[in-house]
């Protein structure tokens, strides 16, 4: 039988490693697209498959059109993942416009050179629960309206619907994974569980002398993201194409995470003081402040997702918890 082939676009970012560790398992050839950049950023897949025949990755960008129509038109992949992000929110802020350009304008370069090559080939896009912003809703699900805080949210509400227009105008295989936050020992630094993780390890080991943050009290819901890719591959198996929300159900503060964070590493944590003079100490050494400069213009208070239809249709459910999460980002740290 043929080999499916899947072509990642953000195959060196976190989920873009995993993904490609459960489609080269279910013997898939990955081609995967990464950037150029000064210094070698491929460590999160060069480790795992430098030497794996079934893995290739090639040059190109989601500004660049002429990229992505070139390797679609060579590699004439079976399933297309989008996972290419400006994905920090933060940062967002900082760089709306080019946020814009690669979290907006990319997902709608990739689906036209999809159209004007070969409509048969599947498109997932990496949808965020990041759209849903301040919702008014406790619990957000498919239904649930969109009120993105950031151009971030904003952008990924243009490919939402992008995405769904595609499938319903060229009748495309076209489909969107609205995720919740996920991590794992290969997150991002500056996003806020690794930053935690990584602070705490540090002050713990006597490198660091204190972890500084933001807002305290957001509430987030937080999966694996090994899980989540799972759920991404499902999705593009369906007969036919729709939109899914993927999430735990559960739902902790900032300042919860640092608290099982730190209770793992054996400091008990007393919190003094209120908003930004909030102080976290463990045996009367001050280990913990907060910073208004790590706090959004506008931020997303709570999250927590529903992911009772993904559970129904694609059988999906979150095989790993907070602690299963807290314990690997230890151990990899
Ligand atoms: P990530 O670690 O930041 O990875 C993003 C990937 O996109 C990296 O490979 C990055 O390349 C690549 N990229 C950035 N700009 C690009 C461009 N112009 N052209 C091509 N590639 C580009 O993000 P992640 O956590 O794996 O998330 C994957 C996707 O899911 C993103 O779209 C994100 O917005 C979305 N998402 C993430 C979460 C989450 O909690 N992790 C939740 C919902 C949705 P470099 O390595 O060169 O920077
Ligand atoms: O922030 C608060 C911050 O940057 C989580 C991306 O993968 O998930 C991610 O976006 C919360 C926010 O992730 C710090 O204000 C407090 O409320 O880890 P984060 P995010 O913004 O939720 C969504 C679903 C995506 O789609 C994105 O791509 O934590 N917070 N103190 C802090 N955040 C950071 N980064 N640093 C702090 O010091």
């Amino acid at each position: 039988m043929k080999k499916k082939i899947a072509l990642i676009f953000g195959v060196t970012g976190q989920d873009g490693s995993y993904l490609t560790e459960l489609l080269l398992k279910k013997k898939y050839i990955v081609h995967g697209v990464k950037r150029r950049s000064s210094l070698i950023n491929t460590s999160r897949v060069d480790k795992f498959f430098y030497n794996n025949k079934q893995f290739k990755m090639h040059y190109g960008d989601v500004t660049d059109t002429a990229s992505i129509f070139t390797l679609i038109k060579r590699i004439k992949p079976d399933e297309i993942y989008n996972l290419a992000a400006q994905s920090h929110v933060k940062v967002s802020f900082e760089i709306p416009l080019y946020t814009a350009d690669v979290d907006a304008l990319g997902s709608l370069r990739i689906l036209e050179a999809i159209k004007l090559t070969n409509k048969k080939i599947k498109y997932y896009q990496a949808s965020s629960s990041e759209m849903f912003g301040n919702s008014g809703k406790k619990i957000q699900d498919e239904k649930t309206k969109f009120n993105p805080q950031s151009v971030y949210g904003i952008s990924k509400v243009f490919s939402f619907f992008v995405t769904k227009n595609y499938r319903e105008a060229y009748s495309m295989y076209a489909c969107n994974g609205i995720l919740f936050n996920h991590e794992s020992s290969r997150r991002g630094e500056t996003f806020v569980t690794k930053k935690i993780v990584q602070g705490l390890v540090n002050i713990k080991k006597g490198k660091q002398k204190k972890l500084i943050l933001g807002n305290l009290y957001s509430i987030r819901d937080w999966g694996h993201a090994k899980d989540f890719v799972f759920a991404m591959w499902k999705i593009m198996q369906m007969k036919k194409p729709d939109d899914y929300v993927i999430s735990t159900n559960k739902q902790f503060s900032v300042k919860k995470f640092t608290e099982l964070v730190a209770k793992k590493l054996d400091m008990k944590i007393i919190w003094k003081g209120k908003g930004l003079n909030e102080k976290g100490f463990v045996k009367n050494k001050e280990i913990i402040s907060v910073n208004k400069k790590y706090f959004r213009p506008t931020d997303v208070n709570q999250l927590r997702g529903n992911f009772r239809k993904a559970k129904k249709q694609l059988k999906w459910t979150p095989k790993h918890d907070i602690n299963y999460l807290i314990d690997e980002m230890l151990e990899i740290t």
